[in-house]
């Protein structure tokens, strides 16, 4: 059966398949993704009024794409105290933001007590403020730390008050590409471990992938295969978010970059490899705003959300670093044609923005 057979007969796609959609033009691509994202949602986009949190930049890891942690290109090297972070926190929350969406670099000043001081503290103080914190890698960072399984961590977060893991340090699962880019990090398989460990509690958490760099169409396949066979146990990932690669202030030499169409293909791919997967994030940090808006066409229903402040892709050049103010979020995805839903961390709809009360044009 060919591959538009397969689609049009909306059966599961296999490895060969998902390269081949790469093969696809552009705009064939979008049709079925746009199909599948139409039959799931309409015309509903997802974001919520969250703070994104980094408490330090100060990293044992070396990852080559990283711009964000303290090195020879970034000299501004910081670590805020527990009441600074508390003081974010309180002030987000007195603002009426929903979710703190709290990741740091790997720094063993900052140990497990710490950040599970924070957490309680933020839980107790602030109880409707949903806690997204420590991604996959952190967890295994903690857990070397102390000498605890994955499992104490896993449990320690919970008792703490952490209520959904974000979906960073899955970069790509392919191992040498893996270990060219971030040697040292967590292993892919560790990765995956870690994020089915906490589906099994009953706990749901997000998957990136940064893509544009060294890694190969391939490689981006395999990557949302192995996502999906996790996927199928427990369906605890709520959004998968292809991470665009930002160029700048970091080690990793890449001479070509990707196009608006590369980046468009993967979405809509994604969407149509990630059967199982609900949501699929085109987080405008990264992609872009204006491109993010046209991806909401290719598959996409989820945007993240206003953020604040946003550090990591900033620091590789994306032109995120202050958020985005709600009512210019609200009036360019209404008048790219969409419905914004104000969701909470776990995706139940809070607000449903119709044209009427937006103030768009
Ligand atoms: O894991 C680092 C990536 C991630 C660069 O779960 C870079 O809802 C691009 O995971 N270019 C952290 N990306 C961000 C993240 C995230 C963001 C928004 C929402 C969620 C969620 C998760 O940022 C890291 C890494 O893959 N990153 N450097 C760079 N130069």
């Amino acid at each position: 059966m060919d591959i538009i057979e397969k689609l049009e007969k909306n059966e599961r796609l296999n490895y060969e398949d998902g390269v081949a959609l790469y093969g696809l033009d552009l705009f064939t691509l979008g049709h079925f993704a746009n199909l599948q994202r139409t039959k799931r949602w309409g015309k509903k986009v997802y974001f919520n009024i969250n703070r994104h949190i980094n408490p330090t930049n100060i990293c044992k890891d070396i990852c080559k794409f990283c711009a964000f942690s303290a090195n020879r290109k970034n000299p501004n090297a910081y670590k805020y105290t527990k009441e600074e972070v508390l003081n974010i926190a309180k002030d987000a929350y007195a603002r009426g933001i929903k979710e703190v969406h709290i990741v740091s670099a790997h720094n063993k000043e900052h140990d497990l007590d710490w950040y599970m001081g924070i957490f309680r503290e933020i839980r107790e103080k602030f109880p409707s403020l949903h806690i997204k914190a420590f991604t996959a890698a952190e967890v295994h960072f903690m857990s070397e730390l102390h000498d605890l399984s994955y499992d104490e961590v896993l449990d320690r977060m919970i008792e703490a008050g952490v209520e959904s893991m974000p979906g960073g340090g899955a970069e790509i699962f392919d191992e040498k590409v893996r270990a060219y880019i971030c040697k040292g990090k967590v292993s892919s398989q560790n990765w995956l471990k870690i994020h089915e460990l906490w589906h099994k509690r009953g706990k749901f958490s997000n998957a990136t992938m940064l893509f544009g760099h060294i890694e190969e169409r391939e490689d981006r396949i395999d990557h949302m295969l192995r996502l999906r066979e996790v996927q199928d146990k427990r369906q605890g990932f709520n959004a998968f978010i292809p991470l665009v690669y930002q160029r700048d202030n970091n080690y990793l030499k890449v001479d070509k970059f990707l196009g608006s169409t590369e980046i468009l293909k993967t979405i809509a791919i994604s969407r149509l490899m990630l059967d199982n997967i609900p949501h699929i994030k085109a987080y405008w940090a990264s992609a872009t705003l204006n491109l993010a808006m046209v991806a909401q066409e290719f598959g996409a229903d989820d945007l993240d959300g206003t953020i604040e402040k946003e550090a990591i892709q900033s620091a590789g050049g994306a032109k995120s670093a202050q958020g985005q103010a709600l009512q210019d979020f609200l009036d360019i995805i209404i008048t790219s044609g969409f419905t914004p839903v104000e969701r909470d961390s776990l995706y139940n709809e809070l607000q449903v923005y119709e044209e009427a009360n937006s103030g768009a044009c």
